[in-house]
């Protein structure tokens, strides 16, 4: 029995080393388009997940002003991305220019 709860032990902690600190660092973000307009924009770091959502009935995108990035997003669907370098990167769609906003990813 005292053997039973060492390997349970021995088991969480391991599971902790390989999952814990790791998965802490990115975190994963939704950005969500609804009526013509982008949503919040997160605080990012580098490494994180952003999933770009489109709420809308119209086909929108979320496009890099530097081309570092160009989702293209049909009514109701979403994709994801993983953001790769630190700074501040303008974006706005292509079909709505008017729609617009800026992703400020840190180191
Ligand atoms: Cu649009």
């Amino acid at each position: 029995m005292r053997f039973l709860f060492f390997i349970l032990v021995a088991l969480a902690f391991a599971g902790f080393l390989v999952g814990g600190p790791a998965s802490a660092a990115a975190a994963n973000h939704d950005i969500i388009i609804a009526q013509m307009q982008f949503g919040t924009v997160p605080l990012l770091h580098v490494g994180d997940v952003i999933t770009w959502r489109n709420d809308d009935i119209f086909r929108h995108s979320a496009t890099a002003r530097d081309k570092s990035f160009d989702i293209d997003l049909p009514p109701k669907s979403q994709k994801s991305m993983t953001v790769k370098q630190a700074g501040k990167v303008d974006f706005y769609c292509r079909f709505h220019p008017m729609m617009k906003g800026t992703l400020d990813v840190q180191p």
